[in-house]
């Protein structure tokens, strides 16, 4: 196999472009694919101050190095889950990575600024954990770019993540969510700017990336993933994907284009605890912190 572009020996084949690339020029092809949404939804520019939500796996940091590449000023918030070794090492991803490019890391850990961890939380709510962690992230993400008065806060969520949950959204019509699932969510009161410039690049694309581009990450699983909907759906995506290639971003790029699912949005308040928009009295993240500290 040839790259695509100097025909010499291909590092990375990528199948849904008919195409292979050799390490320089595969780098190059993934950051043009992130610089082409950038501009295509008109996401951000180079004035902006920008925070990313590291997890210390692939995605984040390869997005983040993506941005730092183009010039972007942009900032990271790691929060510590409290899983255990897991959340301990890949808070040591990140601090590597952060040091060897000189940039700057807010770190928040759940127990200490919210009394809490993950395990505990799906203990005591008897949730599943996924669903309060990605609860407590949404939540706390917010609040951090909130308080540091970013422009907007990026999120490393992939091709097949979005594809995913697309999916799992169309399987259940849920209109709701499908309204929401944008690669755009401008800022309105209590919420701020989020923005996914990694939609174009698929999760192995984004591993090679990293691979290639020598950044060390996190390869282990979650210890706590058992059950996760959206990794569920990612395997049925995958086996599509692996029949007709290119069918996850025809079937992402064409609900970008066609798809508008106008739900009359919910009628918002201010939470009574802590300020924060939400449907009811209280937000789901004061619930859920309720239930957790408590013992
Ligand atoms: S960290 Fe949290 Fe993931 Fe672990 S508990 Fe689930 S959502 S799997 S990306
Ligand atoms: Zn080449
Ligand atoms: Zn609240």
């Amino acid at each position: 196999m040839r790259c695509r572009v100097c025909t010499s020996r291909a590092a990375v084949e990528v199948r849904r472009h008919n195409a292979a690339f050799c390490r320089d020029h595969f780098i190059d092809h993934v950051v043009r694919q992130v610089e082409r949404t950038i501009h295509e939804f008109d996401m951000f520019d180079h004035t902006d101050r920008l925070v990313i939500g590291v997890s210390g796996g692939k995605d984040s940091l390869a997005l983040w190095d993506i941005l730092h590449r183009l010039g972007y000023r942009c900032e990271g918030i790691y929060l510590d889950l409290g899983i255990d070794a897991y959340s301990t090492e890949s808070g040591e991803y990140i601090e590597r990575f952060v040091k060897e490019r000189d940039l700057i890391l807010r770190v928040v850990d759940l127990q200490d600024a919210y009394g809490f961890t993950i395990p505990q939380a799906a203990e005591s709510t008897r949730r599943s954990p996924c669903s309060a962690c990605g609860l407590s992230k949404r939540y706390i993400l917010n609040e951090e770019a909130l308080k540091g008065g970013y422009d907007a806060l990026v999120m490393g969520h992939n091709l097949d993540d979005e594809a995913a949950t697309l999916f799992s959204n169309v399987l259940n019509w849920s209109v709701e969510y499908l309204a929401r699932q944008k690669v755009v969510l401008p800022a309105s009161d209590g919420l701020v700017k989020k923005v996914k410039p990694l939609v174009r690049v698929a999760e192995r694309e984004t591993a090679a990336y990293a691979v290639l581009s020598g950044i060390d990450y996190e390869v282990e699983e979650c210890p706590m993933v058992a059950g996760n909907t959206v990794n569920r759906m990612k395997e049925w995506m995958a086996l599509l994907e692996h029949r007709s290639p290119g069918v996850t971003q025809h079937f992402l790029g064409g609900f970008y284009k066609v798809g508008s699912f106008d739900a009359a949005p919910p009628v918002l308040r201010s939470c009574e605890s802590c300020g924060r928009p939400t449907t009811g009295e209280r937000c789901a993240f004061c619930r859920l912190q309720e239930l957790a500290t408590r013992s």
